[in-house]
Formats: C-alpha cells, structure tokens, sequence
C-alpha cells in the first residue's frame, strides 16, 4: 500500500458540513490500493473509565480518478463536534490514518486524531434554494435582438449583416430581449444571465465607464426595470454581471488619474507604477491582463469599496435583480467578496452569486464569499470528450469524477454548468458542425449535477468560433433556426424540471465508461426513483449489455415508449445514439 498516498484535511471537500446536523467525510487513496475503509469517530467528551468512546462505520468508494479512489461517509454526530480517523485495509494489513500520522492500531491520545471542532449552522454553505431548480440562459445583450432603432448606437450595421467583429454594433437592446421573453419561456428557461449592461465604450461592455447608468444603446432605467419585471412575471430570475476587477479607460475616475497625476484624488483608486500613465510598450499601471483600456482598480482602497459595494445594493434594491456574476474574481481580494457578500445578501437574503473562476475554487466557496463558479472544469471535460472527441471514456469518466470530488456535495448542487460562452467557441464548431455530438453535449449536460446555463442560439444550432466569432447576432428566422434542436433541448428542460432524479435531487454516478467501444453508462438515483442513461459517443452502431436492465420493463424517457428486457438485457444505439431509462 502508498500509504504516502492518503490525504484527509478537514473543513474543505473532504469534511464540511452538509446542513446543521450533517457532517460529509471523504479520504482520498492511492487508485486501486485500499480494499475497506472505516471511519473511527466518537464525541471529544465522551469518555467512560478514562477511554474515549469511539464508533466505527464503513465508508463507501464514491469514485474514482486517474490515480486515486475517494472514499465518502455521511454522519450526524448527535453534539455537533467530532474526532475522527480512518481504518484502511487491504487483504495484507490494517493500520489508522490520523492527524497525528499512520498508527498500527488506534491511538490512544485523542489529540491525534482529526477534529472537527463544531458544527455552526452559521457556517454551513447555504446557495439559495431556488438556483437548484434553475436552467440558465446566457445572453450578449448586443446580440439578442434589436427591438427600439432608437437606441442604436452610431454606426449600429443591419441586424445579422455581418460577422461578428472585436469593434461592429448591431443595436441589441432590452426592448430586444423583452420581445423575445415568449420564446425564453417556451424553451423552458428560468434564470437569464446578462453579460455588462452598464454605460460602457466596446460592445462587450466590460469596460465600464459608469457603474450607475444603463447602456444607452440598451435603453434606460425603466426599459430595464420594465425587463426585470416582465422576467419575474414569466417566473425567469435576472443576474447581472459585476466588472469590478476593473473599470474601463473611460471611468472619469481613471481619466482624472490621467489628466491630474499624482495630485489626483483617485490615485489610489488603482495600482499605479509611476507618472505619466503611459500604456506602451506595457501599461504602467496593472490591468486586466495587458489591456490597457482596463485599469485594475484597488479594491483595498476604501473609498473605492464603498463605490462598488453600493453598485452592487443599487441593481438590487432598485431593480430587484436576483444575482451577480462577478467577472474576473480571482484576482479581486478575499476580504472584498466578503464584504461584498454581506451587502448583497442584506439586500436580498437569497440572491444568488456567481464568480467567474476557471480552476479550482475550494477557497472562494466556503460559504462565506460564492454561492458558485463557473464550472469549466465540467466543460473542458464534457468538450473534450463529446465535442472534440480528443479523450477516451476513462479519461472523461475520470475527468468528471474529478469534478464531483473537488467541491462538496451541497457546492456541487449549484455548480454553474456551462458548455460554452461569450469567452469560447459555440459547441456546435467545437463539434465541428456535428449535431448528433451537440445533442450528447445537452443531454449529458441537463441531466447533470448543478445547474445547466445554454448559451444564446447555440439551441437553434449557431455556430461560431473564438471570441469574436461566438457572438454572432441571434438568428430568428424559423426557417434558418434548427426548430428539432431547438425541441430536443426543450424536452430535457422539461424532462429536469418533471422527472425528480433527472435534476439535482438525483446522484450521479457512472456504471460502465467503455473504452473500446467509446459508450458510458451513468445512473442518476433518489430513493425511490433510478435513471439510467446510455451513451454511445461513436459515429458507428454499438450494443451495451446491462444487468441493471435484466428482466426490466421500464420507460424510455425521450422516446416515451415502454421496453421490457430480457434476462440478456441489451441497448441497441445508433451512432451517437442515447437512451435514458426510468426503473
Ligand atoms: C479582447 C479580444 C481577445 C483578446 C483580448 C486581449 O476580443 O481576442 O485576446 O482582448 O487583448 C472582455 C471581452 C473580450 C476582450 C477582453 C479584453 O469580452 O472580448 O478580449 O475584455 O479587452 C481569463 C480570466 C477570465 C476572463 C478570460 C477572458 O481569468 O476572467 O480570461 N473572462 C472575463 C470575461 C470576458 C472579459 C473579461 C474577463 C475582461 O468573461 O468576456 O473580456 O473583463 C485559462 C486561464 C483563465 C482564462 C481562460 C480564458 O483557463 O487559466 O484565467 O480566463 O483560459 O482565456
């Protein structure tokens, strides 16, 4: 055994607490290497004749990756306080894997073992309960619809004339989108996430120049109250996305800063080298990335806390919208979110919020900065493996394990799953125009863990490459939208908001990841209901066997046709053909 290779801490994925009575414990070992492990666990005060009263309980292999196996207990230690360790075994040796270190049998001393002081229901990780039932949908709002010529900016070309380019305009604006709020409805969505809508220079708005005002070119205050009223009517919640790692060149702070030098008030506002501000052949002073039209602002600086903070009461208290995407939230300091969390939460006790983190976020989602992140981690897997077709079904399987593992199960539940976006190729060109591939990409996607966001169009079958090329204006021809595409993504919304395990109430798991004939087999499970769900990610015919189905006779859920199995039981699928049975 690498006993080298175990790893428990506590308070992060591998122990925090489920809800106020409930503690989740994980140990991670090497892949293969362990063939029992027990959790050893008692009350700190619990003791009889000077011996710690300690139980024993059996852990569960809850999954897999590349190299190590993850092992998972649930426990609800009756004063809220625990120590604990772990029995492992093999068929050669059993030994106790503590805090203290690796002991032949259980130590006596109870300092050495882990501990998980007390259980603080103030402290357990509370996302709003709605996100969990929530669809997303992602629009650009320069691209959705132009419904007020009004508005258009100078300069703004005929809607869908031309490709997407870093600098057009084509005039998308509110009035656009609440025209459109029929067709949001009819998919079946019921979260819509905007990318910046505040007074910005480009037409992707990221570079603000004020955080008060709306665009012009989107409309004004009451267009957009009138937006976020008609999405509530229609059940649909609004979240909004908060610039706040920088502002843009525009922002008349910044452009003081430019014009008064080191005698400007708002010097601190940013991290500035040196004067004069120069942005060649590097800007002097930290941006996002090297753009220098986005000056990082200091968001130590208290003055420029208060301004943000009261941005982000402002949308809330005055319009009444339900979340915050926070772009580029890594590089925003702890303490702000902190703060931050606080405000928004005291303005709406179940707002929703939403960092914008490519990697692993473990340190922004204990519960008191991030309801979620972006998962990218999901789509790098789910493209990788169904679109590009670039990795084996072992290493998606592993890949998805990883996912799960890495956050706890209540994070999870409210993971922002996303298949592409504004900052991405659509999956339809990752697919490389394969639709059958854009349909496993959905239907693994919306019976998944978390919550789903679609991407706008990309359920009619756009197309389009890296930013710029992705944010295409949306088509809104029937005849030049893919109405089946459009159905099939209709129907799993459907099928996550009816059928329970198909959503969030149910857990994933994978039943058979098969290399050779690139098909996977997962079931999504709650007590009284099991799914499962077959996958064949090959442009050739396949045959899956599966015992689970043996002598079964259970419903197709896409087809709505009842099939009875033999003792045999087989799955004929089509290329990239896929079934999902209800047992
Ligand atoms: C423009 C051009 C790009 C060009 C870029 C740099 O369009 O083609 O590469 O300039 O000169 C916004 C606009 C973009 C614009 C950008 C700069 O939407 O069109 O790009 O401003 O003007 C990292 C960050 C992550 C960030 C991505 C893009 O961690 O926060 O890069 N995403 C947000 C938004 C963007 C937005 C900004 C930030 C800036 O979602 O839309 O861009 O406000 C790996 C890395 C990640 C990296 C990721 C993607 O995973 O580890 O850190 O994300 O790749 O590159």
């Amino acid at each position: 055994m690498i006993k080298e290779a175990i790893f428990h801490r506590p308070k992060n994925n591998y122990a925090y607490a489920y809800d106020k009575d409930t503690l989740h414990i994980q140990l991670q070992t090497k892949k293969g290497d362990m063939d029992s492990v027990e959790l050893v666990f008692g009350d700190p005060y619990d003791w009889v004749n000077e011996k710690w009263q300690m139980k024993s309980k059996e852990m569960l292999k809850s999954g897999s990756t590349d190299s190590h196996d993850f092992w998972f207990i649930e426990v609800k230690p009756e004063f809220h306080r625990m120590r604990y360790g772990f029995r492992c075994s093999d068929s050669k040796e059993t030994f106790y894997y503590t805090e203290g270190g690796i002991f032949p049998s259980a130590p006596s001393e109870i300092h050495n073992y882990f501990c998980f002081p007390y259980l603080n229901n103030i402290d357990v990780f509370n996302a709003p309960n709605w996100v969990k039932d929530t669809v997303w949908y992602q629009i650009f709002p320069e691209r959705f619809g132009n419904g007020d010529k009004n508005f258009n900016p100078e300069g703004a070309l005929p809607w869908a004339s031309a490709d997407p380019s870093p600098t057009n305009f084509f005039g998308g604006d509110f009035q656009g989108v609440i025209d459109h709020l029929d067709y949001l409805e009819d998919l079946g969505i019921n979260g819509v996430y905007f990318t910046p809508i505040f007074k910005a220079y480009s037409n992707h708005k990221y570079d603000t120049i004020d955080y008060m005002e709306i665009d012009p070119q989107f409309g004004d205050k009451d267009t957009f109250r009138t937006l976020v009223k008609e999405c509530h009517k229609r059940g649909i919640r609004v979240m909004l996305d908060a610039v706040f790692n920088h502002s843009g060149y525009y922002f008349p702070p910044f452009q003081d800063v430019l014009n008064e030098k080191e005698h400007s008030k708002y010097k601190d506002w940013f991290h500035l080298r040196g004067f004069p501000i120069v942005q060649e052949p590097i800007p002097n002073y930290d941006t996002f990335g090297f753009v220098g039209s986005m000056p990082k602002l200091n968001t130590e600086n208290p003055e420029v806390k208060k301004y943000l903070l009261n941005v982000a009461r402002y949308w809330i208290e005055e319009f009444d919208i339900d979340g915050w995407r926070l772009d580029v939230a890594n590089e925003v300091d702890h303490a702000f979110w902190r703060e931050f969390r606080k405000v928004v939460k005291d303005a709406k006790h179940d707002a929703y919020i939403l960092g914008e983190i490519w990697h692993d976020s473990m340190p922004w989602l204990q519960g008191d900065q991030f309801d979620a992140v972006m998962n990218y981690p999901f789509t790098n897997g789910a493209i990788d493996f169904f679109a590009k077709q670039v990795i084996s079904t072992d290493q998606f399987a592993n890949t998805i394990s990883k996912v799960l593992h890495m956050y706890p199960a209540n994070v999870n539940e409210v993971a922002f799953n996303l298949l592409d976006s504004h900052d991405t190729p659509r999956i339809l060109t990752l697919s490389h125009n394969d639709k059958r591939r854009v349909e496993l990409l959905y239907l693994f996607q919306l019976s998944f863990v978390g919550t789903p966001c679609i991407y706008y169009g990309d359920e009619i079958g756009m197309a389009g490459g890296q930013d710029p090329g992705c944010r295409a204006c949306m088509v809104w021809e029937p005849e030049n939208q893919d109405l089946k595409l459009f159905h099939f993504v209709q129907k799993l919304i459907k099928l996550r908001k009816t059928v329970p395990s198909f959503g969030n109430k149910g857990t994933f798991k994978f039943l058979q990841a098969n290399n050779i004939d690139n098909t996977i087999v997962y079931e999504k499970k709650t007590e009284n209901e099991r799914l499962i769900f077959v996958l064949n990610n090959s442009d050739k015919k396949k045959w899956v066997s599966l015992q689970e189905l043996s002598n079964k006779t259970c419903q197709e859920l896409l087809t709505e046709q009842t099939i009875t199995f033999e003792k045999d039981a087989v799955v004929n699928l089509e290329a990239y053909g896929y079934k999902c049975y209800k047992l």
